[in-house]
């Protein structure tokens, strides 16, 4: 990873309200700050014309039933969109509008996801190993954490029964409508 300008690693400690089960949080805290996901970037100007770019790697896990997974957020210039190259693991992007709609679309090596314009999204890691992805998104996006921050995402993905499942955050209180779904064969 030494080619890259800047490494973050996001520790649960600064996940307060990311994770539903604020029980199951608060006792894996108490038994150790864990590693949930790192980014590795490359400097550019944060201007329009430029592109930004990296890797993001999401460590296997769980809170509780919630698989490990990204803050996740919009971008603060709305329209601006962004691609991830799922290049190891297995995981879903989970995403949402202001319009309430959900979408999810399924990380598997090789797989290039689409994040449309206005849309707030999320790495999750449903598999045993590393989820490393590349993504690249444009110069003047910048990162609006907060809103996904005061009410999380509408949905979360949790396993059941060994499966992983899409369920409501029991959180989130905000309209929403169907998931539409896309994995590696849609
Ligand atoms: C940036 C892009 C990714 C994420 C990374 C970590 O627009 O979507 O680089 O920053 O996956 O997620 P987050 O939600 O902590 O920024
Ligand atoms: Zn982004």
């Amino acid at each position: 990873m030494s080619s890259f300008d800047n490494h973050i690693q996001r520790r649960l400690s600064a996940m307060k309200n990311s994770f539903a089960d604020r029980e199951a949080y608060k006792a894996m805290l108490d038994s150790g700050d864990a590693l949930i996901y790192e980014v590795y970037e490359n400097r550019r100007p944060e201007v329009a014309g430029e592109l930004l770019s990296g890797l993001s790697i999401v460590h296997p896990g769980r809170v509780g039933s919630e698989y490990f997974m990204t803050k996740g957020h919009y971008h603060s210039v709305r329209d601006t969109a962004e691609i991830y190259y799922c290049m190891q693991g297995e995981g879903l992007l989970l995403m949402e509008n202001e319009a309430g709609e959900t979408a999810v679309e399924e990380f598997s090596p090789g797989r290039v996801v689409y994040v449309l314009p206005r849309w707030a999204h999320r790495s999750i890691n449903t598999g045993k190993e590393d989820l490393v992805t590349f993504f690249v998104y444009p110069g003047n996006a910048g990162h609006d954490y907060s809103t996904i921050d005061t009410t999380g995402f509408r949905k979360c993905v949790v396993e059941q029964n060994g499966a992983v499942t899409i369920v409501d955050n029991p959180k989130n209180n905000l309209p929403h409508t169907e998931v539409s779904f896309h994995g590696a064969g849609a």
